[in-house]
């Protein structure tokens, strides 16, 4: 039996899986004919095992893939430690929403989220209101402009254990990836003149070493559901820390903070609980409880 070599999938293109392996090699795999990955897409930040193929142009086979620590659908990434959730504040216009989603998932998965409002230069002041918004919630959140230096803090937030991008197209994932990493890591995009919307330049992701650990470019997503991705009612509360701070001073210990009396939580909306965050909860909370197992209709 051939040498199995252990390593993390960096990248996967066309069925082509790149390995950056233990022994400091690089191995390109296929995982053709491999029976016990029939049930599983390998993703970027997997760590696998790797034996020889047996063929010339793809050399390598990816043998298993090892239990996961934890995977996103979107971006498609395994094994994360922290998320750079990035948006703009301006070209595009930041979907808060989208981010909130984000925020609530990286709850689920115990991912550490952290927030960048990227493009300061074109509006400082929406940029300012935005990241005072999240880092009231209890984020780490700060602003970023290209032709400025990666600020010292988020420098030290991903500088171990693996980091994932995250963010709609065209608000400077890869740029910020360049700025890290060095100009001409990853090709950086346009925006759409008309549209204010990237271009979708990114199309794969992409895993570097960063320090002591390793950081993963992304393509640009724009829609997520959280129903669709797993996330239940229960919860929505875990991507609210400010809301889950206020709430042992609600009159219910099980409050929902929808319509209880003397809720804490609704006593706070705009002032120490943003009005917008509050609304966007209410939103998810009521989707995902109308979607609940059981319910009617419900898939049980
Ligand atoms: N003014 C300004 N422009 C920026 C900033 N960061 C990125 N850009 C520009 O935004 C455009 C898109 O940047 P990319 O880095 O390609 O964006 P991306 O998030 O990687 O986009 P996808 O790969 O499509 O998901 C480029 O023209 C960048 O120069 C910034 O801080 N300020
Ligand atoms: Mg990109
Ligand atoms: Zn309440």
């Amino acid at each position: 039996m051939p040498e199995q070599v252990r390593g993390v999938i960096t990248k996967g293109v066309g069925g082509v899986y790149t390995v950056r392996c233990e022994d400091g090699s690089i191995r390109s795999c296929q995982i053709r004919g491999n029976i016990r990955l029939k049930k599983i897409t390998p993703l970027v930040g997997d760590i696998v095992l790797t034996g020889e193929s047996g063929d010339p142009d793809i050399p390598f086979v990816l043998e298993k893939v090892l239990p996961r620590k934890n995977y996103l659908v979107r971006p498609p990434l395994a094994n994360l430690d922290t998320l750079l959730l990035i948006f703009a504040c301006e070209d595009p216009v930041p979907d808060l929403k989208l981010l909130d989603k984000m925020l609530i998932i990286c709850g689920v998965l115990k991912i550490k989220p952290v927030i960048l409002f990227s493009k300061s230069d074109k509006d400082p002041k929406s940029c300012d209101k935005y990241v005072s918004i999240y880092r009231n919630a209890g984020f780490d959140c700060f602003p970023m402009s290209k032709d400025e230096p990666i600020q010292e803090e988020v420098k030290a937030l991903i500088r171990t254990g693996l980091t994932g991008l995250a963010g709609p197209s065209g608000v400077g994932k890869s740029t910020f990836c360049n700025n890290l990493l060095g100009e001409g890591t990853m090709k950086v995009g346009d925006i759409s003149d008309r549209l204010k919307r990237g271009k979708h330049t990114t199309r794969h992701a992409e895993l570097f070493e960063y320090e002591e650990g390793f950081i993963t470019d992304t393509p640009g997503f724009t829609s997520l559901d959280l129903f669709e991705v797993g996330v239940l009612y229960t919860d929505v509360s875990g991507g609210y820390p400010e809301m889950r701070a206020a709430s042992s001073e609600c009159k219910f210990a099980d409050c929902r903070h929808i319509a209880e009396k003397q809720c804490r939580v609704r006593e706070l909306i705009g002032d120490g609980i943003d009005e917008g965050r509050y609304n966007r909860y209410r939103e998810f909370y009521e989707y995902l409880y109308s979607r609940r197992p059981n319910s009617a209709g419900g898939y049980k």
